[in-house]
């Protein structure tokens, strides 16, 4: 194997003078730098899979949000989450070891992990429509090859597709199953699933969806032939910005990240007033929601709506099935949720409120510690999961009355019809839709729940993002020193102020956020936080 593992990374060199690290979704950049990385990930999966006894591992190639030119990979966990902490760092090592010592460091993890060559290694991946997709697969599979893994190639899917397929390979024959091994037994699954959440419901009107001209086109055309259309237990979608073919339209003017930092709908968008909108990104894990209102214009329904949707739901459900007392729900945000929201859950749903950094694996991880964990990103990344025992508690719970076994019934739909591995966009559009079905509510209504404070995100370039250094989940800068004291020192002037910083995981930058009781205000804010950050940024 060694001699194989050097012959194949001999036709994949590192670029001599860059630095890679595993960031908040694994490995990002310009596609043309990450030929090595890739190759080397590879390894990464050959090593965790025969640490963990031959379980099947994913790799999914995605720049999600990122432009077109950008490319990315990152590794997935056998039960669907995302890697465990302490392997991002090996990835790493591996990604940064000059080419001379890749053996030695490769044989150094084994030997320090303890992983017996002998044990299987088994790998499933996926990627992305990006143009840059194919090559960068060549380079994973040579790294498979000459480590004598197994492995499958599912082509084109969404990243929770990945998940989903990498946990139900390692549960598939067991009483944990997750599904059908298939990307058919996911259409089927997801629609069943919610036909049985929609039970005796309908949905009204249409809803458009804006697919981001990536893999979420395609893959949503599939699911809708699994789904009724308008009648009761269906859905009317209508599918904008599903090209996949014109490569430098990924992203571009359309999709969750440009809807949420825009603050206004794609321009492709024909929706009329009131009409639910909504946009996934590039690889299909977040989506945002959004209609126009003939009076007030254009309304974010963002990940924190969604968030307090799904836990208003979810915990009146609990509450008729008489559960309440048994089962502890939960929300999980991080500190760019905003302060409306965070104050709607704790006062008026009751809920305790969790802040993790950004980054769906501190979040997921948090959620896990309630029953029932709601975590979303502001974003539009985010899931529900449910613990064992709320599983258990929805299966076995005798009702007493109609309306108690309907509850049971929809909550049993809903663990189904929630991807449990990861936030998944086509999951949670139907999730949403189910809600807004049962509660019969416009979008209009939906977002009367709460008035969020008016807040912008500004993206900062800067030499070197990994000198912005933060403590309290991301909400406080410990680094470069000072600046933090200019930031509160700003924030204390304004009513209902709060902003932060930090390095992005994904791109070269340090996002600021602020958040205040008028719109001007929290611009203003925004902009002068982000002005004492290009300036600590300049020559840095
Ligand atoms: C990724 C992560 C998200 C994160 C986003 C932005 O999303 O999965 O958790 O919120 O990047 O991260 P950052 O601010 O660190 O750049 P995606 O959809 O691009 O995979």
């Amino acid at each position: 194997m060694d001699d194989k593992i050097l012959a194949a990374s001999s036709k994949h060199p590192k670029p001599v003078d860059r630095v890679f690290q595993y960031g908040t979704a694994g490995f990002r950049m310009k596609a043309n730098l990450l030929d090595s990385v890739v190759f080397r990930v590879g390894l990464v999966a050959a090593l965790r899979s025969r640490k963990l006894g031959g379980q099947t591992i994913g790799i999914m190639i995605t720049a999600s949000h990122n432009p077109p030119e950008d490319n990315g990979v990152k590794l997935v966990d056998p039960m669907g989450e995302m890697l465990e902490n302490s392997w991002e760092a090996y990835s790493t090592d591996l990604a940064n070891a000059k080419d001379e010592d890749l053996l030695k460091v490769y044989k150094g993890l084994e030997e320090k992990l303890k992983v017996n060559r002998e044990t299987p290694a088994r790998v499933i991946y996926a990627r992305d429509t990006r143009a840059s997709g194919p090559a960068l697969v060549r380079a994973l599979v040579d790294a498979l090859q000459a480590t004598g893994s197994e492995y499958t190639d599912y082509k084109l899917l969404t990243t929770p597709q990945l998940h989903y397929l990498t946990r139900c390979t390692n549960t598939e024959g067991t009483p944990q199953s997750y599904g059908e091994v298939s990307e058919k037994g996911y259409y089927e699954k997801l629609s069943e699933a919610f036909v049985r959440a929609m039970k005796g419901k309908k949905t009204v009107g249409t809803v458009t969806v804006d697919c981001a001209n990536g893999v979420g086109g395609p893959k949503l055309h599939e699911l809708v032939k699994y789904l009724k259309k308008g009648s009761e237990g269906g859905v009317d979608i209508k599918i904008i910005n599903d090209d996949v073919l014109k490569a430098e339209s990924l992203n571009h003017e359309c999709g969750a990240d440009f809807v949420k930092t825009k603050q206004r709908a794609p321009p492709t968008s024909k929706a009329g007033n009131n009409e639910r909108c909504c946009s996934l990104d590039g690889d299909a894990d977040r989506i945002i929601y959004y209609f126009n209102d003939p009076e007030h214009g254009f309304r974010l329904l963002d990940g924190d709506k969604i968030a307090t949707l799904a836990a208003s739901f979810i915990g009146d459900l609990v509450r008729e099935a008489r559960l309440s007392d048994e089962l502890k729900i939960g929300v999980v945000q991080t500190a760019y949720a905003n302060g409306a929201s965070t104050k709607y859950v704790e006062k008026s749903l009751g809920l305790p409120v969790a802040c993790t950094p950004t980054g769906v694996k501190w979040l997921h991880h948090a959620a896990t510690k309630f029953d029932v964990g709601v975590y979303f990103e502001a974003n539009g990344h985010g899931t529900v999961v449910f613990s064992p025992q709320a599983l258990k508690a929805f299966r076995t719970k005798d009702p007493e009355s109609p309306a108690q076994a309907a509850a049971l019934e929809t909550l049993r739909a809903l663990a189904d019809l929630i991807n449990q591995t990861v936030g998944d966009a086509l999951s949670d559009m139907l999730l949403v839709e189910t809600i807004l079905a049962h509660k019969t509510w416009t979008p209009r209504e939906w977002d009367l729940t709460y008035v969020d404070l008016p807040n912008r995100l500004v993206r900062v370039e800067v030499k070197n993002r990994y000198l912005f250094k933060t403590t309290d989940a991301e909400r406080k800068l410990v680094e470069p020193q000072g600046l933090q004291e200019q930031i509160d020192a700003l924030v204390s002037k304004v009513r209902d102020g709060r902003s932060f910083a930090r390095a992005s995981g994904t791109e070269d930058a340090v996002r600021v956020y602020a958040e205040a009781a008028t719109r001007g205000e929290a611009d203003d804010l925004a902009s002068k936080v982000a002005g004492l950050c290009r300036q600590e940024g300049i020559g840095s």
